[in-house]
């Protein structure tokens, strides 16, 4: 795609904003490790050895890798000074919702917990890097999700809120931009993992789900109300995980399917920016027998709506009415269709540059809010390697290939006249998967020696894809 591109002389990079905010991304539980230091309690993370797929277990399994994840816990700061090295402007974390309350239904937090935060937040000031904070990224402590059934109980909205004001408290001054919900909608696909349901997916109706929803929206709503009190100047957003949908013929049944399957993930930052559910719902909720249970304060907590859109963009999706060609397609990731105009990669996920711009325009003109793309990136196998001065290293040049199509088309989504904040890279030191829950599913521009077998160093390696950032992000993106 990218010689194409060049041979078409494309490869013209746009003007990005003088501020905009280059960096990478990680989430607590997939890099922290120390899933029991200093009074943490148990995520539900700590139960999911297997990812997505696998089953859950009773009590943490020594397979699980994220017990130990990249031990980030201890090696915060030789990684902070990496990404600093890279000219990193903003790197986003989660906070484990656990380390701050272990069961989450306490009254008093966890010290020791807040401390580590701390620590971080000022290794990031100290390398002139900008914290952008997830609050929670598939994290629920265990116990709520054991004892309430997660966000199917509306009380997680009162311990959600508990935590959401002791961090903004606590780190009001150290971090300016907040997102709520990691790609709230996921819950719809994941809802043990995005939800912390308990109950069995194939249990959980249409109705359970979108009780659930109402519930976080309501805490998401909550958290921007709660933020923009306690911390005038902070920005706070939604993240989704957007997903544009084609439709697989220009029939006009697939098109009406596909503006549907759209509907789907779009919902969530209509609500987010709009401050109230869309009309569209109303017959979705009809044709469901959905009818979700709203406290009287809710319409008006809904009001208070976010400050910028932010997004996770891997893949798109086709869209078909035809039910025949729905249950024939490989490329089920929610539920949606292979294009068979499109790579995948090994994962089934597939490549489509020109997607992330189409998408961008589409929540743009929808919202004229801020966007700020804060996940993206390809997984693959990495080969450590010995360049010619000896140094361990990856030849990542499918990673670098992967990005550089991505910035192309974000450069032009910026000339389109799109407001773009920032694009902070996914797992930008290598860590666990979230959905194979493995380590050879790599992103990073950083190495990390450690294999799903459990052995390995914990090394970090600079991969080539590391040095070839640093010059994007040193010419602002002007050279890719
Ligand atoms: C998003 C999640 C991340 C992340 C990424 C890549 O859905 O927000 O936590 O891991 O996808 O997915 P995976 O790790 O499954 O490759």
């Amino acid at each position: 795609i990218n010689l194409h591109n060049r041979e078409r002389g494309l490869c013209v990079m746009k003007e990005f904003p003088a501020d905009f905010l280059w960096g990478g991304a990680i989430a607590a539980n997939q890099s922290e490790g120390a899933y029991n230091a200093d009074g943490k309690g148990l995520s539900i993370q700590d139960v999911m050895p297997k990812g997505f797929s696998g089953p859950i277990t009773e009590e943490p399994t020594p397979d699980n890798m994220k017990l130990v994840g990249i031990d980030f816990y201890h090696r915060y700061k030789e990684d902070i000074k990496l990404l600093a090295e890279m000219g990193f402007k903003a790197f986003r974390i989660s906070i484990a919702w656990s380390r701050i309350f272990p069961n989450g239904d306490e009254t008093e937090p966890n010290e020791l917990g807040l401390q580590f935060y701390d620590r971080v937040f000022d290794e990031c000031k100290k390398n002139g890097i900008e914290p952008i904070v997830t609050i929670s990224h598939y994290e629920t402590p265990l116990y709520l999700s054991k004892m309430y059934d997660g966000w199917l109980n509306r009380k997680l909205i009162d311990f959600f809120i508990r935590y959401v004001e002791t961090i903004f408290t606590r780190y009001k001054d150290k971090v300016k931009y907040w997102l709520t919900f990691n790609e709230i909608n996921s819950i719809l696909y994941e809802p043990f993992c995005s939800g912390g349901i308990y109950t069995d997916k194939d249990k959980l109706t249409k109705q359970d789900l979108y009780q659930a929803i109402h519930h976080e929206l309501v805490a998401s709503a909550m958290a921007v109300k709660l933020g923009h009190e306690i911390m005038p100047n902070a920005k706070i957003g939604c993240m989704i995980l957007a997903v544009p949908i084609y439709p697989l013929s220009s029939k006009p049944d697939d098109v009406i399917a596909t503006m549907q399957k759209q509907r789907e993930i779009v919902f969530f930052a209509d609500v987010h920016a709009r401050g109230e559910y869309p009309a569209y719902m109303r017959r979705f909720f009809k044709e469901h027998n959905i009818e979700i249970k709203m406290e009287p304060e809710d319409r008006e907590i809904l009001t208070h709506t976010v400050d910028f859109i932010s997004l996770s963009y891997y893949m798109s999706l086709c869209e078909t009415a035809d039910s025949a060609q729905k249950s024939n397609s490989k490329g089920n990731i929610l539920g949606g269709i292979a294009n068979p105009f499109l790579e995948a990669n090994e994962w089934g996920w597939q490549i489509d540059p020109q997607g992330l711009r189409y998408m961008l325009n589409e929540l743009y003109d929808r919202y004229k809010l801020p966007l700020f793309i804060v996940e993206n990136g390809v997984g693959a196998r990495d080969v450590l390697v010995e360049d010619e001065n000896g140094q361990k290293t990856v030849l990542d040049d499918y990673r670098i290939d992967y990005l550089r199509d991505h910035l192309l088309q974000v450069g032009e989504a910026l000339e389109d006249g799109v407001e773009v904040m920032g694009y902070t890279a996914w797992g930008c030191i290598d860590l666990v998967s979230a959905s194979t829950a493995e380590l050879r599913k790599r992103y990073g521009f950083i190495y990390v020696d450690r294999h799903d077998d459990g052995s390995g160093t914990l090394e970090r390696y600079k991969k080539k894809s590391f040095y070839w950032y640093k010059r994007v992000i040193e010419s602002n993106g002007k050279s890719l």
